[in-house]
């Protein structure tokens, strides 16, 4: 197909989805070109409607840690798909998936699946303000909990004033029930959980949807203190970590246990699945086993629940080296692109950013002190030389099992042409 069924495709896109996506990321404005449509994936490659080729550092946003198209996966699904799609009522397999979740999270005994992470970070909001009969909640900027009312909002003006709607439709009411300190500011979180009766800090244990930006050594820890001190429940959001991290996600990593974890994306392997959880005694406040609502139509999906038992199969001990050696072959490379550019390179096991910035990225203020028309044209250089990056300065590179050293080299070698493109 040439350029013009490309463009056919998005003038279609466009004429009957906002933006032409379903998600705003995917339209690709902030590196400042169109949309690219996708055929399909092969492993560690996206194929697009034109039949290029792209090694993938986007990985469906951190799902495929296995790659595209994984042999396992596919056929779990397919089999399940077979006896039926949904039936609204409840499965083993669904029981299987939240063993196997159960299994390797240290603060998790029981779980409460969901279809999105957005549904798992507000539902674990609920239980918090329920357990404790609180209302506030506490998020660092630059943090991403999905789109719920109350967790789009933007920092009020101090360093623990309420908030104000991050975007219209988000009732003031609601933006000022939350708080939003700076990541890794011990002195705006004490002041945060003294001045508020808190319900729940939410943290996303390594900051990603900033770029990537990890916790301060120790600082976990003093959420873990900090929080149990002022009776506020703890909610990891590991949508991003859980299962990428390590096997037990950041709770595991860091030995920092909350009170509740929120995951997603490698939970479902691809197909709508997400999670909240926690001890028992705290779960079974959700109905019907105990009072505080939560429901879903596709919640625990078969087949979802197929595709995350199968990825979560393909993630043995050996996985997690590899997958780590792979993190650190692609930061390494791009921390040897960086030493004479203004390049900073922040990473954690199967997760990398390139920030385009001249001092070290510590919180969001650095972040969105980035260059981001540099990194614009970085990543339109990229996807001309056959790499796929994350179209956002505030988005982690997703490193899987399916890449190698070799597309790990042929991406740093692409790097290094696009930087003498942009940097000169
Ligand atoms: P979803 O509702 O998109 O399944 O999950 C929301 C969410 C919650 N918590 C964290 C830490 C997340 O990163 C996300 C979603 N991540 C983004 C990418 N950074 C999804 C991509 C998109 O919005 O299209």
């Amino acid at each position: 197909m040439g350029g013009g069924a490309l463009l056919t495709v998005y003038d279609r896109a466009r004429a009957v989805l906002p933006g032409g996506v379903n998600s705003p990321v995917r339209a690709m404005r902030q590196i400042g070109r169109e949309p690219i449509f996708i055929d399909r994936g092969e492993g560690a490659e996206l194929v697009d409607v034109e039949g290029n080729r792209y090694i993938d550092w986007v990985c469906s946003w951190g799902p495929l840690i296995l790659g595209h198209a994984d042999p396992a996966v596919i056929s779990a699904v397919i089999e399940a798909a077979k006896r039926g799609t949904s039936y609204g009522a409840a499965t083993a397999i669904e029981v299987q998936l939240a063993e196997q979740v159960v299994a390797r999270f240290p603060a998790v005994e029981m779980v409460r699946m969901t279809s999105s992470g957005t549904e798992a970070a507000m539902s674990a909001v609920r239980l918090a303000r329920a357990l404790t009969d609180r209302e506030v909640v506490v998020k660092f900027a630059g943090a991403y909990h999905g789109h719920s009312d109350g967790l789009l909002a933007e920092g009020g003006s101090g360093m623990a004033t309420l908030s104000v709607p991050g975007s219209p439709g988000v009732p003031p009411a609601m933006a000022a029930l939350t708080v939003v300190v700076p990541w890794n500011d011990r002195a705006a979180v004490h002041t945060a959980l003294a001045e508020h009766q808190v319900a729940a800090l939410l943290v996303e244990p390594v900051a990603a949807n900033m770029g990537v930006v990890p916790p301060d050594e120790g600082f976990l820890e003093f959420l873990r203190e900090a929080t149990r001190a002022a009776g506020t429940q703890l909610i990891f959001d590991e949508v991003i970590t859980g299962f990428r991290v390590a096997r037990g996600g950041a709770q595991e990593l860091f030995g920092v246990e909350p009170d509740l974890t929120v995951m997603g994306k490698i939970i479902g392997g691809g197909l709508p699945a997400a999670a909240f959880a926690g001890p028992r005694e705290s779960m079974e406040r959700i109905a019907p086993a105990g009072d505080v609502y939560q429901a879903g139509t596709l919640s625990g999906n078969p087949l979802a629940a197929a595709a995350g038992l199968a990825t979560l199969d393909g993630l043995d001990a050996g996985a997690y080296e590899r997958l780590g050696a792979l993190t650190d072959r692609l930061a390494d490379g791009f921390e040897a692109l960086a030493a004479d550019r203004p390049l900073q390179v922040a990473k954690a096991p199967g997760l990398v950013t390139l920030f385009f910035s001249e001092v070290p990225v510590r919180n969001f203020a650095d972040a969105t002190a980035c260059d981001t028309d540099a990194h614009a044209h970085f990543c339109r250089a990229m996807l001309d030389r056959g790499v796929y990056p994350p179209p956002a300065q505030f988005e982690a590179w997703f490193v899987s099992l399916a890449h190698s050293e070799a597309s790990v080299d042929r991406t740093l070698e692409a790097a290094g042409e696009a930087l003498d493109e942009v940097l000169g």
